[in-house]
């Protein structure tokens, strides 16, 4: 069977919990990257029974989520993590949680991956101005997506990033129409972040499908009532 692991999951209402349970369904091992503040609350529900209805499979199985990483998308490694999130106590309970890390874990825990979801969005952030350039881009991009890939499938200016070199074979992500046309009151950076999406999609499509055989591709999502889009009033 494949093996996924899927950033952005932290209750069983957004398209990362619907992916996952798609891959479920086909065979797929399933891994779970989660916003680090909301790890303990998924977590909890999780062990409590509180997901139980919406993990039940065609088959009448229930969704088996093999482990669940902490992961802050924010930061790529631990240099770039100030002191207040670090002092934080949602962050101080965990650890490994930057992207560099994670992909780190995930390589030491299973070796490879076969498939990566990107299903990465902002609450509070995406809404409020002053923050937004330095991190609704950062949770949008594909970087993130670079975590997994060999770092020869990038193209030079890449190279400096930190990539763990951790095998697979596909990626997708969820993208919106709203980075091509304009869509009232999907501004404030989204739009922009998506059409940037949409551009490292194609690049990295080309680059390392070129060169490792990875398949990268974005999906423009239909409306879903998730917390992201009801963060931002749709
Ligand atoms: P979600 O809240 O379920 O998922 C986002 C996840 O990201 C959450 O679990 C967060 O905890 C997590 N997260 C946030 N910040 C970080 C971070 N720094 N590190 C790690 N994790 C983090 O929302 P979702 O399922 O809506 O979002 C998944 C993807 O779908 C996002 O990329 C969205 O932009 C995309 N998407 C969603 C919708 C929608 O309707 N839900 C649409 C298009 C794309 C859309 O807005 N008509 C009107 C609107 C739309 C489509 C059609």
């Amino acid at each position: 069977g494949k093996r996924a692991f899927i950033a952005g999951i932290a209750d069983d209402n957004g398209y990362g919990w619907a992916i996952a349970k798609s891959l479920a369904a086909a065979g797929a091992e399933i891994l779970v990257g989660t916003w680090v503040p909301a790890l303990n609350i998924f977590e909890t529900s999780l062990r409590r029974g509180k997901f139980d209805q919406s993990r039940v499979l065609p088959d009448g199985s229930l969704m088996e989520i093999k482990k669940v990483y902490p992961l802050d998308a924010v930061f790529d490694s631990p240099e770039d993590v100030p002191e207040d999130v670090k002092a934080n106590k949602r962050y101080a309970g965990s650890s490994n949680w930057t992207v560099q890390e994670a992909a780190e874990c995930v390589k030491k825990d299973f070796g490879t991956i076969d498939i990566l979801v990107h299903s990465l969005a902002n609450g509070p952030e995406q809404t409020s101005s002053g923050d937004i350039k330095k991190r609704l881009p950062r949770c949008y991009f594909c970087f993130e997506l670079l975590f997994c890939f060999p770092s020869q499938a990038f193209p030079a200016n890449y190279e400096s990033r930190h990539v763990t070199k951790l095998h697979m074979c596909a990626s997708i992500s969820l993208t919106y129409i709203a980075s091509e046309r304009i869509i009232p009151g999907y501004g404030g950076g989204m739009s922009s972040a998506k059409a940037a999406l949409e551009s490292d999609t194609r690049v990295l499509a080309f680059e390392a499908g070129r060169k490792q055989n990875i398949r990268v591709n974005t999906i423009s999502a239909g409306p879903l009532g998730s917390r992201a889009a009801k963060a931002i009033g749709f």
